[in-house]
């Protein structure tokens, strides 16, 4: 019982403890004697639902209101993280929260531990489309982010005996606090059938898709709150029922069990999210998932658009449509489909409507990742899109002859059907072809899309190509997750930088300062504890907090290279054996990543990052000067521990294959200085926070294309290089592996007998001497720590905001809509 206070601040405080105790007995069905922690979580979340919700609704009145044109963010992925914090700070309550909640005997911090964290996502794409709904959302930007609601997100790791395991992460075991069920909101999405063609009373053409099996998409709805400015936008994600009609099918051809295993099937659409990052999986079911997210979302987009307007030719400047990478581009010719088949609109105008609306986005341009479905799966499971995707082929290389006649080459090559023994459909050729604009993730990917892997589209189209370049949001990844330095930064130069990410730069005035130096050292050895308290706890480990924390946590993949910061590790264990006397910087280093289960390469590489703690970390000549960390299941969760406790941030991939990275913009926004090559937006990094305030090192993506045309061998470095001879034949000959000697042999087959594609041995000098420069810099603290200020004071540029602002400028023709205060 709480009587009302006089004091509002009571009173507020009295209305949280209020509505969390409601929703433990009304929501839950518990009281104080049977709620568990994880109800305290629930009804917390609850609480705070209850908050977004009343801002949620007057958003979408005021869009429905304005009627401005609005934005459909469609992504196979979402990985959002958790949520709880990350609401309370956008919804200004977080102390008003833990204030009440504490009241009651809580902790508040372990009630935050207790959410599952929304892995919908296998790593930059995925968090990339998450920080950009929550900059979406702060700018006040009409939008909806769109995906599938998968059952089991990102597989959990765990290492055993030093290797991969993979679990499942049923993430929606329990249930989901955030989500909101749409049971209204269900579209129909057909799969398999046949195409009719028959001529109608005015002799058009008209084609019919019969014979379908349809799934049915329920929406799931999620709030995505801006910051302090009542914007609520909406992420909705569909997950796969059987339609009655499928049901009715299968249950009255009498056989119950089997009618329900059917049932079953059609339902496993939305099961799981696929675990491959940078490389497609060419299965049947991701195929189905793809068109069931387009399909759904399409419909839906078209019956919030029909609400307000009738003549579907005002489509693009109602509605924008963002592809995230080419995995929903089978949007394309379903929006074509519904137009021509169900809209009687005609050709022409069908297509214009459909590239003005629809932008692609590419993220990569490893071959193996860019997305090519045989041409017999859209004969079997979507007839008319096959020829729809035929038409659309047919016009253009038509206005391809035209603009550059004879070039059969050219006409082969730029196709959207390649011919070569397997017919298969070019999903980026289809997105680029139907889209107005095209983007890269950064200066550098963007040029190469336009001058290597998309060249003939870039002749054809160059006012289709621009550059985003990416960017994170600082909500989450310096205010939420480093709350020592977002305060001691705002004692400084104020708050402004939590919306306007260029107020970094108000801390180059105070880089020198010495009160200001050592605070900010304070708070990375306070961050340091942290990290080194957690290794402690899960690796039983004990690191030394003065050593340089250098680390690299992504995605375990060849062209990152983890290999090539493995090889420094040797080289430095190697160093210290040859002259245990010797004064060295002692450095703990960090790796933490999943590799794609399948992924052979990738889950030895983690077996020797494991292998060689094993052997550094026991040896007592070594003692604490030197550790290898490898920390299990890289999440969102982990990552917020890991980036404010960085010294040094390895963005060490190969030139010109990370089309941005975007972990390396949360460690320098954290203080870290980079060691990087010349790569995707390490480029802008390092022209934002000065060439002398990063370490750069290695070829540049001209000199590896050159030394790949001359003929690169890789056995050249190994014959003159005998610190790195060394390090190769230790990992040979099972210096790490002693009961099973050839066990890492085939990685140094990789390097030196196949080619090392990613050249690792080229660069291995130049990155050797560069982290030699790092450990002397470390050795002068108030240098390091002034370099460490000047990288955040730098980041500015790498805000989401800053990209959403461009999406919205140059692609969309977007403006914000601002939302009034809701209480
Ligand atoms: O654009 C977000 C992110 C980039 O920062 C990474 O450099 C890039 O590797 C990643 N790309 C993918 C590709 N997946 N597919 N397709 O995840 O995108």
């Amino acid at each position: 019982e709480y009587d009302a206070n006089p004091a509002p601040e009571l009173d507020n405080l009295i209305l949280i403890i209020k509505s969390f105790l409601e929703h433990i007995e009304y929501t839950l069905g518990k009281d104080k004697y049977t709620a568990t922690r994880y109800d305290a979580f629930n009804a917390l979340a609850y609480a705070v639902r209850d908050k977004l919700v009343e801002r949620w609704l007057d958003t979408q009145q005021a869009y429905y209101n304005s009627d401005n044109k609005r934005v459909y963010y469609i992504s196979m992925e979402f990985l959002i993280g958790r949520s709880l914090i990350n609401s309370l700070i956008n919804l200004d309550i977080l102390e008003d929260f833990r204030e009440a909640i504490t009241s009651l005997g809580y902790d508040f911090e372990e009630i935050f531990d207790e959410e599952q964290e929304a892995g919908l996502g296998n790593g930059g794409l995925g968090r990339l489309a998450a920080c950009f709904l929550d900059s979406m959302a702060t700018m006040s930007i009409p939008a909806y982010g769109y995906g599938i609601r998968y059952e089991y997100g990102i597989f959990r790791q765990k290492i055993v005996d030093g290797a991969q395991m993979e679990l499942p992460d049923n993430w929606l075991r329990y249930r989901n606090p955030w989500e909101l069920d749409r049971q209204e909101h269900l579209h129909p999405v057909k799969f398999y059938g046949r195409v009719l063609t028959t001529t109608n009373k005015f002799g058009k053409t008209v084609s019919e898709w019969v014979d379908t099996e349809d799934v049915m998409a329920m929406a799931y709805d999620t709030p995505i709150p801006g910051y302090k400015n009542n914007s609520v936008n909406t992420m909705r994600l569909w997950s796969a029922k059987s339609s009655r009609d499928f049901d009715l099918k299968f249950f009255n051809e009498g056989n119950y069990i089997r009618a329900v295993e059917k049932k079953m099937q059609t339902e496993t659409i939305s099961k799981v999210l696929y675990p491959a990052d940078n490389v497609i999986e060419g299965k049947e079911l991701r195929f189905k998932q793809e068109y069931f997210l387009a399909s759904a979302t399409i419909h839906d987009v078209l019956y919030r658009f029909k609400k307000k307007h009738t003549d579907l030719r005002l489509l693009p400047d109602k509605v924008a449509i963002q592809l995230n990478d080419t995995h929903p581009a089978l949007a394309i010719p379903e929006l074509m489909r519904v137009l021509l088949d169900l809209e009687n609109v005609d050709w022409d105008d069908a297509w214009q409507i459909t590239r003005k609306t629809f932008a692609y986005t590419n993220h990569t341009i490893l071959p193996e990742a860019l997305e090519q479905w045989p041409v017999w799966f859209f004969e079997q499971i979507l007839p008319r899109h096959l020829q729809i995707i035929f038409d659309i082929n047919k016009y253009f290389l038509e206005e391809v002859a035209k603009q550059f006649p004879g070039d059969n080459a050219r006409l082969a090559r730029m196709s959207i059907v390649e011919e070569h023994w397997e017919r298969k459909i070019r999903m980026a050729h289809l997105a680029i072809v139907g889209s107005h604009s095209v983007n890269g993730v950064a200066a550098l990917h963007s040029e190469i899309l336009k001058h290597q892997l998309f060249r003939d589209f870039y002749e054809m189209y160059p006012e289709r190509f621009n550059n985003k370049t990416n960017g994170i949001t600082q909500r989450r990844w310096l205010k939420m997750s480093n709350p020592s330095l977002s305060e001691l930064i705002g004692e400084y130069i104020g708050d402004g930088w939590v919306t306007d990410l260029y107020e970094l730069e108000k801390l180059r005035a105070v880089a020198t300062e010495p009160e200001f130096a050592a605070r900010w050292q304070a708070v990375k050895k306070l961050n340091k504890e942290k990290l080194a308290a957690y290794i402690l706890k899960h690796n039983c480990i004990q690191v030394n907090v003065d050593s340089i924390f250098d680390c690299q946590v992504k995605r375990i993949h060849e062209y990152k290279r983890q290999l090539l910061n493995v090889l420094h590790v040797i080289t430095m264990y190697n160093r210290i054996k040859e002259n245990p006397a010797g004064d060295f910087v002692p450095r703990t280093f960090i790796f933490s990543g999943k590799a794609a289960p399948a992924y052979v390469t990738a889950k030895l590489i983690i077996r020797l990052i494991n292998a060689v703690a094993t052997i550094v970390n026991n040896d007592p000549e070594v003692g604490d000067r030197m550790k290898v960390v490898f920390l299990a299941n890289y999440s969102v969760s982990l990552a917020e521990h890991i980036f404010p406790a960085a010294d040094l941030s390895e963005q060490i991939s190969t030139a010109g294959t990370e089309a941005s990275g975007t972990g390396n913009m949360k460690f320098a926004l954290n203080g870290s200085l980079t060691i990087g090559t010349l790569d995707g937006a390490n480029i802008e990094i390092m022209e934002e926070v000065g060439r002398e305030n990063i370490f750069i090192f290695g070829l540049t993506t001209d000199e590896v294309n050159n030394t790949r045309n001359k003929g690169y061998n890789p056995r050249d470095y190994y014959s003159k290089l005998p610190a790195l001879r060394r390090v190769l034949d230790q990992i040979a000959g099972g210096f790490f592996s002693p009961g099973a000697p050839d066990l890492f042999r085939p990685i140094v087959d990789l390097l030196l007998n196949q080619g090392d594609y990613y050249m690792l041995l080229a660069d291995y000098t130049s990155y050797i001497a560069c982290q030699d420069e790092v450990s002397k810099l470390y050795r002068d603290q108030n240098e390091w720590t002034r370099r460490a200020i000047l990288n955040t004071a730098g980041m500015g540029k790498f805000s989401s905001d800053r990209t959403i602002a461009e999406y919205a400028r140059d692609i969309w023709g977007i403006s914000p809509v601002c939302v009034k205060g809701a209480e």
